[in-house]
């Protein structure tokens, strides 16, 4: 069995996801260690490798200039809006493109010398596009496959980058690439035919150019089932469930639980619940709203502006609706264990998840995965996020529109014990299992067949 090689921009959740096919394979994780390198030119740091849990992991520090250029500049501020199909957000730097193109220099560099002649290469997401081109330009004959954890966006939208086909070329050079859902990839079929003038087999997702193709398919990613479940066993995610329901008393709890972004349509959320608020006066009582959201990505503007933004609108609606003994909005500023995700998750008897736009969204998936099979909850999905194609049966909502938002609440609030569990049944196979243990054997086996017959 060939090793397998991953890297990811930074190491977070996905680290987590990645561990056991690591394991299973024997692989190395290599990537940003999340560190500044604490000098201030642009030398990155030495290679570093620890072992833990029978993986071993393989990072590098970044200098300041290379987060401020690569990582807060073309990644996030270029390339994250621009795939979230927001052209309003996205920043256009010759300066920030240089350090992206210099840092995945820096990352082929580092780990070419790790990589050994049949080990599978797996690239992730939109920080390291041109990794595999980089490390082609080095000789290597390597299977190499990418998976873009996120959007790809419309061509007409995508054609607003400045040397975009620079980019997407570098993508041709992989053996396979990955996309959460068939609308992605079927958007970047069309900017390879429509721009590139390339071979495109729709059906295959074969796509040729100048004598090299590479095959795009779309893996929907899940969650860790048996790992989530096995969490929701322990004593914390019991006390932090009960926790919740002791301080809400009668009234029901929505949950809503997203890292503090714009793609994720907090403000149109809480815009949908002022409407709620205001349609139906009478309910106010019945419904308390907690909202987890830690604050990421800091050092980009756009963030923090809709931190303030959120903020000024939970404070409105919360200055109008409270009782001296009632606040209809709890707004969390911090992040919790996936234990404690869970007691929340099965307490609360709806779950809003609408963002404006969504690579997938584990969350959703998450909170269904929470829900006692007996009594379950509601989910309330964005029809923009890319579980809505694998999960139908929630209530799809419009996340743009306040009525729509309202409305799916109030259906929510009252839907009775035979409906939500027509719609848990419909759910809960394909949360259970398409996982991210068959998501990461789907794309290795694929990967490893590449080229073989
Ligand atoms: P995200 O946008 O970060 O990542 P999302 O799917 O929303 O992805 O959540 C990822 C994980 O972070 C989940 O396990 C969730 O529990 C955890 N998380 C989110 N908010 C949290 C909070 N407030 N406290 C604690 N944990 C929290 C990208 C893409 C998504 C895609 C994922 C995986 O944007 O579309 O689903 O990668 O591919």
């Amino acid at each position: 069995m060939p090793k397998a090689r991953g890297a990811a921009g930074a190491q977070g959740g996905l680290a987590g996801a990645l561990n056991s096919a690591l394991r299973d394979h024997k692989g190395i994780w290599f990537g940003w260690s999340g560190a500044e390198s604490g000098e201030d030119d642009d030398r990155t740091g030495e290679i570093s490798t620890q072992s833990h849990d029978g993986v071993t992991t393989a990072t590098i520090d970044l200098s300041h200039r290379d987060i401020d250029e690569y990582y807060n500049g073309y990644a996030n501020a270029t390339l994250w809006p621009l795939f979230h199909f927001r052209l309003d957000l996205t920043e256009y730097e010759r300066e920030t493109g240089k350090g992206y193109e210099r840092v995945n220099e820096r990352f082929a560099e580092s780990v070419a010398p790790l990589i050994e002649q049949d080990d599978l290469v797996w690239v992730h997401d939109y920080h390291l596009i041109p990794l595999g081109e980089r490390l082609r330009s080095r000789g290597l004959k390597n299977r190499i496959g990418f998976f873009l954890h996120i959007p790809w966006p419309p061509t007409r939208l995508f054609v607003s980058l400045p040397y975009h086909e620079r980019l997407v070329r570098t993508m041709l050079q992989y053996d396979l690439v990955g996309f959460q859902t068939v609308d992605w990839r079927e958007s970047f079929l069309h900017y390879c035919s429509e721009e590139l003038g390339a071979e495109v087999d729709e059906e295959t997702g074969a796509v040729t150019l100048d004598g090299w193709t590479t095959i795009a398919k779309a893996y929907p990613i899940g969650i860790d089932w048996d790992d989530f479940q096995a969490q929701g066993e322990t004593g914390e995610a019991r006390q932090a469930g009960q926790r919740l329901l002791s301080s809400t008393r009668r009234r029901t709890a929505m949950i809503g639980v997203d890292r503090l972004d714009y793609s994720k349509g907090l403000p149109e959320r809480m815009d949908g619940i002022g409407r709620f608020f205001d349609q139906f006066p009478e309910r106010v009582r019945d419904l308390v709203f907690i909202q987890i959201a830690p604050p990421s990505r800091e050092d980009v503007e756009s963030y923090r502006q809709i931190r303030t933004e959120l903020e000024q609108k939970a404070g409105q609606i919360n200055g109008a609706r409270s009782e001296v003994d009632m606040v209809p909005i709890r707004y969390v500023n911090r992040g919790y264990s996936h234990a404690e995700l869970f007691g929340f998750f099965r307490a609360a008897k709806i779950g809003l998840v609408t963002p404006l736009r969504d690579g997938m969204n584990l969350v959703a998936k998450e909170y269904v995965a929470a829900q006692d099979p007996l009594d379950p909850g509601v989910l309330i999905l964005s029809q923009f996020a890319g579980a809505a194609l694998q999960m139908p049966e929630s209530l799809i909502v419009n996340p743009h529109s306040p009525d729509d938002l309202a409305y799916a609440i109030h259906t929510a609030l009252d839907m009775p014990l035979a409906e939500r569990q027509r719609r848990y049944d419909a759910t809960i196979e394909t949360v259970r299992d398409d996982n991210v243990k068959r998501w990461t054997e789907d794309f290795v086996t694929d990967l490893t067949a590449v080229g073989a017959g």
